[in-house]
């Protein structure tokens, strides 16, 4: 399958990650995307993907960007580093305080202290920003926009091998370790070239709150997730199940949460229904967030299930029929996940076939 990769990933690898009370080493780090790119080379003795089909993306600019995201979000995430830098920091940049619930009332940044510049764009505190975030993200951004032409323009699934992740990631907030939502962008990309309908499926552990947000009033995009019950586990204020959608999005958003322990029985159920409703719906073309912390080993994951359950998944997603983009987002056992991604791309390769 065709894999858009960029090694400008690695610019964005941060020192550490705010967790249990103490910074503690990250997760999402540069070995992962490193992972999933030798995982994919040599799954199956390198049927699935040769060094041919290893793209470097092309630069589609900011228009899709800025389609999703705020105009002062970007610029924000474009130039924070170097103003907190100048400020005399010499640590990442960390959040520490929000427009929380009990002070609402403010809902433009402060004007002239980073602190709360950086807390307004912030949805969490575990992610950091370091000198080369931005730019790992526009090309992560990049690398799904390219992945999303491939398939526009004929080639009937494609592989963005994007990080940073993006689905934690809204119109105006980082997070999660997202930064720009690059499944989003993959999608608007796909209406913006006329598409009407168009179905974004996210597997990842988690649920994806940026996408949900992203499109929650709109019914040209249909958002189904299935993740870790948000009563056990981050993002933990979204995501659950009677979020179906507002306006004329109403019906078009569906989240199925599962309790600690969910496996394949469970999670297939969720997969099979997602489906249907996508077949019902009419989709023209579809953008999974592949995230494989569903994995039993996950360090991160609740769920228990295993490679032979992401084949059968990935098969189960081609009998959509529909021109694919898939999305990395999230997966943090650098060991399996690069055996992990294949066997989904794997076991849809295979069903296409057939
Ligand atoms: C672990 C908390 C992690 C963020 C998880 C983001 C997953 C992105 N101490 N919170 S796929
Ligand atoms: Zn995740």
């Amino acid at each position: 399958m065709l894999t858009v990769f960029s090694e400008k990933h690695a610019l964005h690898a941060p020192a550490n990650e705010l967790a249990g009370g103490g910074f503690r080493a990250p997760v999402e780090i540069p070995q992962r995307a490193e992972a999933v790119r030798e995982g994919l080379l040599s799954f199956g003795g390198g049927t699935l993907c040769k060094p041919d089909d290893l793209h470097k993306p092309d630069d589609f600019g900011s228009e899709m960007i800025l389609a999703i995201h705020d105009s002062d979000y970007v610029e924000f995430l474009r130039t924070i580093w170097q103003a907190w830098n100048a400020a005399g920091n010499k640590n990442d940049v960390v959040p520490s305080v929000w427009p929380s619930r009990s002070m609402p009332g403010r809902t433009v940044p402060p004007a002239h202290d980073l602190e709360g510049r950086v807390g307004y764009y912030a949805l969490a505190a575990e992610t950091t920003i370091q000198e080369g975030t931005w730019q790992a993200a526009y090309w992560a951004a990049q690398t799904a926009l390219t992945a999303t032409a491939a398939v526009r323009n004929g080639l009937g699934a494609a592989f963005g091998l994007c990080r940073p992740p993006g689905h934690h990631a809204s119109k105006n907030q980082y997070g999660g370790y997202c930064f720009l939502n690059n499944a989003a962008i993959a999608a608007q990309d796909f209406i913006h070239a006329g598409a009407e309908r168009v179905a974004v499926l996210d597997v990842d552990f988690h649920h994806g709150n940026g996408t949900q947000e992203i499109f929650y009033d709109r019914k040209d995009v249909y958002y189904i997730s299935l993740h870790g019950d948000p009563e056990h586990t981050f993002p933990n204020f979204l995501g659950y199940a009677d979020e179906r959608g507002s306006g004329v999005g109403e019906g078009f958003n569906l989240n199925f949460p599962y309790p600690p322990g969910t496996g394949w029985n469970l999670w297939q159920e969720g997969l099979n229904q997602a489906c249907r409703y996508y077949t019902d719906y009419g989709a023209e073309a579809l953008v999974v967030s592949l995230g494989v912390d569903t994995f039993h080993n996950d360090p991160l994951s609740f769920f228990r299930l295993t490679q032979e359950d992401y084949l059968e998944a990935g098969r189960m997603i081609a009998q959509l029929n529909l021109p694919t983009v898939f999305i990395l987002e999230g997966g943090y056992d650098i060991e399996n996940i690069g055996e992990n991604v294949s066997s989904y791309l794997a076991g849809f390769s295979q069903a296409r076939k057939a």
